[in-house]
């Protein structure tokens, strides 16, 4: 009989994952504990039903057709079956909704997270519209616009698929992502309304209802203050696209089933949000939210390569053993574990902040969710990066073989550290969050906390990791901070290593509640391993250096 290789295969994606069911079993209140870890048990079998339609519908991608049979100018795209399924799934199961339910109070994000992290990586990047749709959602809420919000936010938080709706956020212009202060479009009042012309170089998910977007009124100055926010309704009553045209879709490395697209604004009628001008202010909500939404993703798209490289190594012989009795496979997938372990503490108690913040205000939360939540996406994007590459190498070659699906892993990670701020761009907005003032502050005290409960002596040498990771990188901003170049210059290893020791600490302090709550001692095993990965990155590279070699 020739050999076969077995697939690996998923179990059930929530009581598999080595961190979410104790994460919930400390933060979500008894009383409602039982129900929502049911929930999610549910949709841990729905993911791996997910998984396996997602492989069946592997090569359908989105199509633009951009003229009917009669030369009608018609630009309608038609996104892959599995898409329109995600669509009906997302809004049944309120992967939007359940973040702006009252039932959990300040827990409403960890519930929300919880369902996106457990569904979202078997539904081929829908989470980019919904992330969007979230984050339209908050902007709204606190735009005070009262009429916008009352009109719109029910729709976009919507637990029907026949009514809920979703929106796109357009801020990349061919001038830049980036540096949106270059944006080209322009805001003209047609009477009472206002008309948008221009181009939109990168509008993700452009199948979406309606997006918040960015244009300069006519008049206004430039850079980014000359920007105003607007909402735009994308098509008419009869379902035709209201001036604007679809120029092409993007041809991309991954997220090959979003339909991101480039689009032309020829007197697009749109909705002033807020005031003429401060739109880059006005939109950041979006950004904090889908900033959010990418550290989760991260987080959920390690955990599926791990899920998979893990239950391939308990199938996959060679050298006469198992590759997980195999030493080294088995310390490769030890490192990557506690990679995993590290993000997911940092990405949830993001998401929870968020969630308190939106329930309350609180000064200390406030300044440290305004760091934390940069810190997070572009720590945990380079991470899911770093993870998926070696997830598929731990399959070897199948792990680079198309129709096995797992180069999808890799390819669909690799938009995390680009889109919604680069790894540099949230660098610099980390140290522009520790400008305003009690950032770092903030950070040193939840780090202290952290530690500070972590007291099993397993966990010493993880603690003080931590802790001397955050004081290095405290004395290196000290002393950069007078020298512009040498600051920004360091800036991405400085806010990773905040990532690093935040990280560490978070999950010391997770280590030891479950160590103390009857739930193993593994992510002890996961802190110490996570301390030998590196904390500290912090070096004061020369810059001279850097200019001869570039
Ligand atoms: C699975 C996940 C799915 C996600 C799907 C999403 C798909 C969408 C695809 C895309 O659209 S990707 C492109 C997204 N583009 C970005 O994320 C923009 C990246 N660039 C930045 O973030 C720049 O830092 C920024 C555009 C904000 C710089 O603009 P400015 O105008 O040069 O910055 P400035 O003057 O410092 O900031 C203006 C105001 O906003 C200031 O407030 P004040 O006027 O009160 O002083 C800032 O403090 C404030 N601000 C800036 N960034 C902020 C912020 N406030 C809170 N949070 C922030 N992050």
């Amino acid at each position: 009989m020739p050999f076969f290789q077995e697939p690996p295969r998923l179990g059930n994606q929530f009581d598999d994952d080595p961190l979410l069911p104790s994460w919930l079993a400390r933060h979500i209140p008894e009383a409602h504990h039982g129900e929502v870890a049911a929930e999610l048990h549910a949709l841990g079998d729905l993911a791996v039903e997910y998984y396996a339609k997602q492989q069946a519908d592997r090569e359908n991608e989105p199509v633009l057709t951009q003229w009917d049979p009669w030369g009608n100018r018609i630009d309608k795209i038609e996104v892959s079956p599995l898409w329109h399924e995600a669509q009906v799934l997302a809004a049944r199961h309120g992967m939007v909704a359940a973040g702006y339910e009252a039932r959990l109070g300040p827990l409403a994000r960890t519930h929300q997270f919880a369902i996106v992290h457990v569904l979202g990586p078997s539904l081929d990047v829908y989470s980019c519209p919904l992330a969007m749709t979230d984050g339209a959602a908050r902007t709204l809420l606190g735009s005070g616009n009262q009429e916008l919000a009352d009109r719109f936010v029910p729709l976009l938080t919507s637990r029907d698929p026949a009514t809920m709706w979703t929106s796109g956020q357009w801020m990349t212009e061919r001038t830049g992502g980036s540096d949106v202060s270059q944006s080209e479009t322009v805001a003209k009042l047609d009477g009472t309304q206002w008309r948008l012309y221009g181009t939109k170089w990168f509008t993700s998910a452009t199948t979406s209802n309606m997006a918040l977007t960015l244009a300069r009124p006519e008049g206004n100055g430039e850079g980014s203050r000359g920007l105003a926010l607007f909402l735009v309704e994308l098509r008419d009553e009869n379902g035709r696209l209201r001036n604007i045209q679809v120029n092409r879709l993007k041809d991309k490395l991954g997220t090959r089933k979003v339909p991101t697209a480039e689009l032309t604004l020829d007197g697009t009628p749109a909705t002033l949000v807020g005031s003429t001008s401060d739109g880059v202010r006005a939109i950041t909500p979006m950004l904090s939210i889908t900033r959010t939404w990418n550290a989760i993703s991260a987080v959920s798209a390690m955990r599926r390569g791990l899920a998979l490289a893990r239950d391939y190594a308990r199938r996959r012989k060679a050298f006469g053993a198992l590759l997980v009795d195999k030493p080294l496979h088995a310390d490769t997938l030890a490192m990557l574990e506690a990679e995993y372990a590290g993000a997911f503490c940092l990405a949830f108690r993001s998401a929870h902040l968020i969630g308190l913040l939106e329930h309350g205000h609180d000064d200390q939360a406030e300044r440290l969710a305004r760091a934390l939540v940069p810190i997070a996406k572009l720590t945990t994007g380079k991470q899911a990066v770093a993870v998926t590459s070696e997830a598929i190498e731990a399959c070897g070659g199948a792990g680079y073989i198309e129709d096995t699906g797992l180069p999808r892993i890799l390819a669909d990670a690799q938009v995390l550290p680009i889109w919604e701020g680069t790894t540099n761009v949230l660098s610099l907005d980390t140290l522009r969050a520790l400008g305003k003032g009690g950032a770092l502050e903030a950070i040193h005290a939840e780090v202290e906390a952290c530690c500070a409960s972590a007291t099993d002596p397993g966990l010493a040498r993880p603690v003080e990791a931590a802790r001397s990771a955050l004081r290095h990188a405290t004395a290196w901003v000290t002393a950069a901070m007078p020298h512009a170049d040498r600051l920004e210059a360091g800036a991405r290893r400085f806010a990773m290593t905040l990532g690093r020791s935040l990280e560490l600490a978070l999950l010391c302090a997770h280590a030891q509640w479950c160590a103390d709550h009857g739930h193993g001692t593994r992510l002890m095993a996961a802190a110490r391993r996570f301390a030998l990965n590196g904390v500290d990155q912090i070096g004061d590279a020369s810059i001279d250096d850097s200019r001869q070699l570039v």
